[in-house]
């Protein structure tokens, strides 16, 4: 599936984050911790050059814990000034002090300022602008949930001196794989009106019946597993009593549900993909990650 979505205020703010980078001190890039690869958008890797970067995975509270340990660890890389953590909106105390603890001991300011300049950047409705009002403690940017609700780059200075950008979140214009184009769609990196929901549905039905089966059967109370993500989306609707005229059952409706009831986390704590190329034995957790009860935390 291929979705044409890339709106003019991109276009600008593209040329605008590329305008203002090489005055940062850091880049705080951030990534949903449901779909940390992609997530991460490729031209903020170019934009970025070698600044120094802290990767935030939000929304942890959402993914599951096991698979977000294996993405810390695939992105923390300090020898390359780059540091990875997981947050979530819900534990503000813990987010003000790890992220502001980790962009301060990555960033260097320069031209005679004392206090850092942290550059806020990521893909649309994955949390930035929240994580903001979070390491501000008020409500200073505009946050909702559905993609480019931040349209314009908004400073914002902390009571510490820091200085934080807030971005309009940005895509690429061609996402070349087709599963981080349907990762992103059944995320909400994409406006509903932009996604053909059956076919976003099926996709996700697909990794949710491989890898998370439990929570499909307690989620719908299904004594056991459809065969098939088609199956899966005819049984929500008919357990949901999603019906058209005549008693068709209305795939589009039970696709909803599905997309609605992950985004939620309705379903459970979900992951979407795991890093390539690594062991799916947790390794041990980097310093600032074991520091919180798992639990919470992740
Ligand atoms: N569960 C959960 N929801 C979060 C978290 N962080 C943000 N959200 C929700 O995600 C949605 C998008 O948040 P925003 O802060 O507006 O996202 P943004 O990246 O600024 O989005 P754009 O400005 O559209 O690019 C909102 O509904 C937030 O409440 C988190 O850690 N956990
Ligand atoms: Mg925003």
């Amino acid at each position: 599936m291929s979705i044409q979505w890339y709106p003019g205020h991109m276009t600008k703010a593209r040329r605008l984050i590329a305008e203002a980078m090489p005055g940062q001190d850091v880049v705080l890039e951030v990534l949903d911790a449901r779909m940390p690869g992609a997530s991460e958008n490729p031209s903020i890797e170019e934009l970025r050059g070698g600044k120094p970067c802290v990767k935030v995975l939000t929304k942890s509270d959402l993914a599951d814990p096991e698979v977000t340990r294996l993405w810390i660890a695939h992105f923390d890389d300090p020898a390359r000034g780059v540091r990875a953590l997981a947050i979530s909106s819900e534990r503000a105390a813990d987010v003000r002090s790890r992220v502001a603890d980790a962009c301060s001991a990555l960033a260097k300011p320069t031209r005679g300022r004392t206090h850092a300049k942290v550059f806020v950047v990521g893909i649309p409705n994955v949390g930035k602008s929240t994580l903001i009002n979070t390491l501000a403690q008020r409500s200073v940017t505009k946050v909702g949930d559905e993609p480019a609700v931040t349209k314009a780059i908004q400073l914002v200075t902390l009571k510490n001196g820091m200085q934080l950008s807030d971005n309009p979140g940005i895509l690429w214009p061609k996402i070349e794989d087709e599963g981080d184009t349907n990762r992103l769609a059944f995320g909400g990196a994409f406006p509903d009106s932009a996604i053909d929901f059956e076919s976003v549905a099926l996709f996700g039905a697909d990794i949710l019946l491989e890898s998370y089966p439990q929570l499909l059967l307690k989620r719908y109370k299904m004594p056991t597993l459809p065969e098939s993500p088609e199956a899966l989306l005819m049984e929500i609707g008919r357990r949901r009593g999603c019906l058209r005229a005549g008693g068709v059952i209305d795939r589009h409706k039970a696709a909803d549900i599905l997309i609605h009831d992950f985004r939620t986390g309705a379903l459970g704590r979900i992951t979407l993909e795991r890093p390539a190329r690594v062991s799916d034995e947790a390794p041990a957790l980097p310093v600032d990650f074991a520091s919180s009860a798992p639990d919470d935390e992740q």
